[in-house]
């Protein structure tokens, strides 16, 4: 098949993603097949132009690709052992975008070598309305070559970052980065409770939080130069000054009766890495003391 002849492609799970993984495909042109448990939500994709398939095993014959999109990954595996079980995975190329860990990507990995598919794992950096749009992009890690071969019809979803032949690196980049976002709305959910807790409005502050958090992550790119040279030192901010500050934070919660356990990790890590000399250093020093 010439590569500009858009590839058959299936998808398993319709949700909210899933939608928009076959949306984008559809809109592109390429033969698209749909199952999802609950068969309703096939409508409006086959109005476009897809193909609901009955049953998970007629989704999977209909296209060598087949891309899943479900809660978790225990309902992946489950939804497709019996197609396993009876040899219809063999010579597909099975590339899994549910969210999950790096260790359950490698077992799926080995489970679907098993049964004679290509496995390739994604995580994939984008919300729902994203998908197919400049800002949209996923991680892949697994089986290169089938990767390279479905290359084209993955980029319909946003760009496409390989990150190794290791299935379990996707999903390591991609609890890296929910990491990084969960961990700033621990800090902004901690901020607004303690705000409304005094009486005050939320909206205005929650305005000021925004421009405050924009302001305040672009120095989070400087760490990893920091960490990949082991240069931490800084003449601003340093470990020193954090860590006579944040007590003053864990008592202001703790004065105004709200409990702290989105925002008590730091202090022992930062009393730590000041034990140990580093208080001259920047905050690029608490994920070196960390990752030790
Ligand atoms: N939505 C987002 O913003 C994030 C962005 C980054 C990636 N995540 C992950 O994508 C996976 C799917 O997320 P979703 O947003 O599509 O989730 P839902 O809209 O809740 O749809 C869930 C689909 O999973 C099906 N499903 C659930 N349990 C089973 C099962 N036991 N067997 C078969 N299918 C199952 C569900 O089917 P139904 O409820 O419609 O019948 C939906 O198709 C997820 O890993 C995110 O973390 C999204």
């Amino acid at each position: 098949m010439p590569t500009n002849t858009p590839a058959p492609v299936t998808f398993l799970g319709l949700g909210n993603m899933g939608q928009a993984l076959a949306s984008a495909a559809l809109t592109a042109g390429h033969p698209t097949t749909v199952w999802n448990r609950t068969p309703a939500r096939t409508g409006p994709l086959a109005t476009r132009g897809a193909t609901p398939a009955a049953t998970v095993a007629d989704a999977v014959a209909a296209s060598e690709l087949v891309i899943a999109c479900l809660l978790t990954n225990d309902t992946v595996t489950e939804a497709l052992t019996p197609v396993a079980e009876s040899g219809g995975l063999t010579g597909k190329t099975l590339v899994n975008l549910t969210n999950g860990t790096p260790n359950q990507a490698r077992e799926i990995a080995s489970w679907a070598k098993d049964h004679g598919a290509a496995y390739v794992d994604g995580g994939i950096i984008a919300v729902p309305e994203m998908i197919g749009g400049p800002a949209a992009y996923v991680y892949y890690s697994g089986d290169e070559e089938a990767f390279t071969a479905h290359r084209p019809t993955l980029a319909r979803f946003g760009d496409t970052r390989f990150v190794g032949t290791d299935p379990g690196f996707a999903a390591l980049y991609d609890v890296a980065l929910l990491t990084g976002m969960y961990g700033l709305f621990s800090g902004a959910t901690q901020a607004l409770a303690l705000i409304r807790s005094a009486g005050l409005p939320t909206a205005p502050f929650a305005e000021e939080l925004n421009q405050w958090l924009a302001a305040m992550a672009p120095s989070t790119a400087h760490w990893g130069k920091a960490l990949d040279t082991d240069s931490h030192l800084t003449d601003v901010s340093n470990l020193n000054v954090n860590q006579a500050a944040l007590p003053n934070l864990l008592t202001t919660h703790l004065d105004q009766g709200l409990p702290v356990d989105l925002i008590t990790g730091l202090q022992p890590l930062l009393d730590r890495a000041v034990a140990e000399g580093h208080g001259h250093d920047g905050l690029s020093r608490l994920a070196e003391v960390l990752s030790r």
